[in-house]
């Protein structure tokens, strides 16, 4: 085999953030930076040579040139197995899964999720541990710190593998195994769930959507809905994966995800409707006229894991990313469970589900999960809905009210203002930060502030701390405002503002969440200069 190192120079900006590398799709293609960044996760692992990587993506522009680049790489890096889905897709839960199935020591996930593809949009990569946990924190920064001053990488001269067909290949020295993308994650989705009763949900004239947009999760819905669970063809829609996802923003929400939501609004709308994202981690849920905001999917969830016959007993606790709304920690309360608030990130739940302190997590950002891998998990969360509305014969709606009924609603929203410039949005955090010790007591706005802190976590498995994980302002009726920047944008600045209020009176449970949040939203934008930092009189996206 003929390795060779090939000299190369460092880029500055290979800094990981919340999930990975992610960058422009253009910034990705420039000269050697793909390689400097996968070599700068080899260099920083120990151990791996004979053992297995997992490899694959989401199907976006760049991502089968990427693939060949790695496989390569991964070769003379001397990986002893490269076990790769076929035509190098792979949804981000079926990489964890795979990871953990077949106990690699890691893999290697392209992917920027939820942000738009193509050659104009975005591309990323992670890296995800032998648990099938993204990379800590601590391996993160090792990783981003070996970027910063790589001088070579380790590639191999050798033809490009043929990803279209199933079978074993050799690369070098390595095996190359590709995988049919889908049988084993939804063979695992079978042992989890009861099919035979979602199968006579559907029988029953249930009817559902499922969106895939264009992305990732179309073949794993297909096989799953229509294939096995007998819902009529067409219920899975943009169902083929596009490397440009059709010009569809792959972010399921109430902006992006708009013409699904309309159609719910109709009088001609199904039952139940749900999409994913471009990697199929994130998922959103809909009734009709209804939309479930998925901190309330959380407490639900958390309510009803243990009627799964595969989480019997093992419900050891729940954890949510501090900006996800408290929906969830009254059902924790209610049912004795211990509660982990972490910051926003997948990564941080990994510790909790390895050390068994949680079986649930997850995030206002439109991800849950639990132990059955390590990452959140779209098409898990839809078919845990569906099971828990073929055991409780419940609508979604009926669900989301049996919670507000039993433990107040929780109003909340996050507002994205996308696409800031940069220093604007820094300065204005660094200003928020500077007026933390001089805001409790103060009223602005009419609202008067209890408590003002910047988030920061004790992981109680590691005992490391991670600091400055968003400013979280506390009023006296305890509504909550949080403050943060987005770590998975590719250019400028996203600031994140997340609301959180309370209600128990059920005569207000239907009212408007913008209005119920109002006076909350124009204490933000006073408290933090919002409009007069920013020029922004309202945010991109309000989920
Ligand atoms: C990623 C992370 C999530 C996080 C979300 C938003 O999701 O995995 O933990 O909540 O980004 O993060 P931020 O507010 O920093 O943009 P995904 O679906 O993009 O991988």
């Amino acid at each position: 085999m003929d390795i060779k190192a090939v000299k190369t120079t460092p880029y500055a900006d290979q800094i990981m953030g919340t999930s990975g590398l992610r960058k422009k799709t253009a910034v990705m293609r420039q000269p050697h930076y793909l390689e400097n960044f996968v070599q700068s996760v080899f260099d920083s692992l120990d151990g791996f040579e004979g053992k297995t990587l997992v490899v694959g993506g989401d199907g976006r522009y760049f991502n089968k040139e990427a693939l060949q680049i790695i496989l390569k790489m991964a070769a003379a890096n001397q990986f002893g197995k490269i076990i790769v889905g076929q035509n190098g897709v792979l949804s981000t839960p079926a990489a964890s899964h795979l990871i953990r199935k077949y106990q690699a020591f890691g893999g290697l996930i392209l992917s920027a999720s939820h942000n738009p593809g193509g050659a104009d949009g975005d591309f990323g990569i992670k890296f995800n541990i032998h648990t099938g946990a993204p990379a800590p924190q601590i391996l993160t920064a090792a990783i981003s710190d070996r970027a910063a001053e790589i001088d070579r990488y380790w590639t191999i001269e050798a033809p490009d593998v043929d990803l279209s067909v199933v079978g074993t290949y050799m690369l070098g020295a390595s095996e190359v195994v590709v995988i049919d993308s889908v049988s084993d994650y939804v063979a695992y989705m079978q042992e989890i769930f009861d099919f035979s009763t979602l199968k006579k949900l559907f029988q029953s004239g249930f009817s559902m959507t499922f969106d895939a947009m264009n992305a990732v999760t179309g073949p794993y819905a297909k096989r799953l809905f229509e294939e096995l669970l007998g819902a009529p063809t067409g219920t899975v829609v943009n169902a083929i994966p596009l490397p440009d996802f059709g010009g569809l923003h792959p972010e399921p929400n109430l902006t992006y995800a708009k013409h699904l939501v309309d159609r719910m609004m109709q009088p001609s709308a199904p039952d139940f409707a749900a999409a994913s994202d471009g990697d199929g981690d994130r998922f959103m849920i809909l009734g009709p006229s209804f939309f479930l905001n998925p901190s309330d999917a959380l407490a639900i969830f958390a309510d009803y894991l243990d009627t799964v016959p595969f989480y019997h007993g093992k419900v050891y606790g729940v954890a949510r990313s501090m900006p996800t709304s408290v929906a969830v920690d009254a059902v924790a309360r209610r049912r004795s469970l211990p509660l982990y608030e972490t910051p926003t990130g997948w990564k941080f739940f990994g510790n909790l589900l390895d050390a068994k302190k949680i079986a649930l997590c997850g995030e206002e950002s439109f991800g849950a999960g639990s132990f059955h891998i390590r990452e959140k998990d779209g098409l898990w969360a839809v078919l845990l809905f569906l099971s828990i509305m073929a055991e409780t014969g419940k609508s979604v709606s009926q669900l989301a009210h049996e919670l507000w009924h039993r433990d107040g609603r929780v109003f909340c929203s996050t507002h994205s203002y996308e696409g800031l410039d940069a220093n604007d949005a820094a300065d204005l955090m660094h200003a928020l930060v500077d007026r933390l010790p001089e805001l409790p007591g103060q009223t602005i706005a009419g609202l008067t502030i209890d408590q003002a802190f910047e988030f920061s976590y004790d992981d109680p498995v590691s005992c490391e701390t991670t600091a400055h994980q968003g400013i979280c302002l506390y009023l006296a009726d305890k509504s909550r405002v949080v403050f943060r920047l987005s770590g998975t944008g590719s250019s400028g600045a996203t600031l994140r503002v997340y609301y959180n209020r309370l209600v128990q009176d059920t005569m207000r449970f239907e009212a408007d969440v913008q209005e119920t949040l109002a006076d909350l939203i124009t204490f933000a934008d006073t408290v933090a200069e919002i409009s007069s930092r920013t020029g922004r009189t309202a945010p991109t996206v309000r989920t």
